[in-house]
């Protein structure tokens, strides 16, 4: 059977200020047009679908339009989850009615902690459990499990229900939305806890034929080779250029038909905890798994250029991709003026810059011996230099002492 698995869309996503609703459509056109091509048994979005619980209207006319042609148009089931970025409760709108027509939706979390949509081919029986992305508090409430406190606890007492839902011989799939522990970040993710890293270990996914996850922008495989993240749809931060985005083409063999999983995937070592044991014997074989990661051009790349300004300027008419989302690191180390509007003249879509000079100097701007100390005739005086290149002459100087006490007297008389 054949999935096609992809996560972390950010509809609606700003990047340095710039609306990404065109590029996502760009992409989402070839993703339809890989849907078609590819006719899966079911699309696995594994959450962050939208990047904000309120998304703007066009990110969700863009979804709208996208799901609508996957799955009517194509006939191609979908199963989609809220991730951390996502309101599960208007995520889940509809979704009872909407199962019905092959869209199915994992916002708020489900009685049970697991919604099933169950499969069949020729290879048998398989059903695909979706686990929408919840805080630890939600899920102790509705499972009723009063110890569970973290991430991890949470997390297993989820598999524990899934894997303890899965008929007798049926393969399963899982779709969620987590960080696993050791995984590779980027800069684009935001954290799932304040303060903490709110990671579960790869191990508490044992005992499945394939995990798709969502959440971490890389895409990379979570310990096991088939426990994995698809990575986002776009490049959404200056930290992602050197990752090639993709989406993943997932074939699942026969019942057992792949490896043996056992101690060596940390199923057996699980204590789920307070939930029935339902870890799978260390002798189940998973299903056979192969993986084809299939790239979408963006409409823009997202690249980092690196220079003095002058040299980038100087370079820039040769350079054919004028139109990327660019960051400057400039190397320049006095101060520019009006470095961005300069660099945009050539690069419009130039948006960040970044003083990797300057910064090891310690700090962005040229540090001043000490501020408090310093008269307001003399932060005037900086501050007039910095504008206009010139030094303060003693005639001006003197205007601004006249003007300075001027406003003083009257401050101390009102
Ligand atoms: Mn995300």
């Amino acid at each position: 059977m054949i999935f096609i698995h992809t996560a972390d869309w950010h509809l609606g996503r700003l990047f340095h200020g710039v609306h990404l609703t065109d590029d996502q459509q760009f992409v989402l056109d070839q993703f339809v047009g890989l849907v078609d091509g590819v006719r899966p048994a079911a699309v696995l979005l594994a959450g962050d679908v939208y990047d904000r619980g309120v998304p703007p209207p066009e990110a969700v006319e863009l979804l709208n339009d996208v799901l609508d042609r996957i799955v009517r148009g194509l006939g191609v089931p979908v199963v989609m989850i809220a991730g951390n970025h996502d309101s599960p409760t208007r995520l889940g709108f509809g979704s009872q009615m909407l199962s019905a027509e092959g869209l199915h939706i994992a916002g708020r979390l489900p009685a049970g902690g697991v919604l099933n949509v169950p499969l069949a081919d020729s290879d048998g029986p398989l059903v695909v459990q979706a686990v929408p992305f919840a805080d630890p508090i939600i899920v102790r409430e509705a499972l009723a499990e009063p110890d569970i406190q973290t991430h991890e606890q949470a997390m297993r007492a989820l598999m524990a229900r899934a894997r303890a839902a899965v008929p007798t011989g049926a393969r399963s799939v899982l779709v969620g939305h987590a960080f696993v522990a050791g995984a590779e970040v980027s800069d684009s993710e935001r954290p799932l806890t304040v303060g903490g890293a709110g990671t579960v270990p790869a191990a508490v996914f044992a005992g499945f034929d394939y995990v798709a996850l969502g959440h971490l922008h890389r895409p990379q495989r979570a310990g096991a080779e088939a426990v994995r993240y698809a990575g986002s749809l776009l490049t959404y931060s200056f930290d992602e250029v050197a990752q090639p985005k993709s989406v993943s083409v997932v074939e699942i063999g026969a019942p057992g038909s792949g490896v043996a999983t056992g101690a060596a995937d940390g199923a057996a070592d699980e204590a789920p905890l307070g939930a029935p044991a339902a870890t799978p014997p260390a002798s189940v074989r998973a299903a056979r798994v192969a993986v084809e990661q299939v790239e979408l051009q963006p409409r823009r790349r997202v690249r980092v250029i690196e220079g003095t300004l002058h040299d980038i300027l100087e370079r820039a008419p040769a350079d054919e991709a004028r139109d990327d989302y660019v960051c400057a690191r400039l190397l320049d180390t006095g101060a520019l003026l009006n470095a961005m509007g300069r660099l945009q003249q050539a690069y419009p879509n130039c948006l960040h810059l970044e003083f990797p000079r300057n910064e090891l100097a310690g700090g962005g701007a040229a540090p001043l011996a000490d501020p408090v100390a310093r008269s307001a005739g003399e932060h005037f005086a900086t501050f007039f230099e910095y504008v206009t290149d010139e030094r303060l002459s003693a005639s001006e100087g003197a205007a601004f002492g006249a003007v300075l006490e001027r406003l003083e007297r009257r401050r101390r008389e009102s």
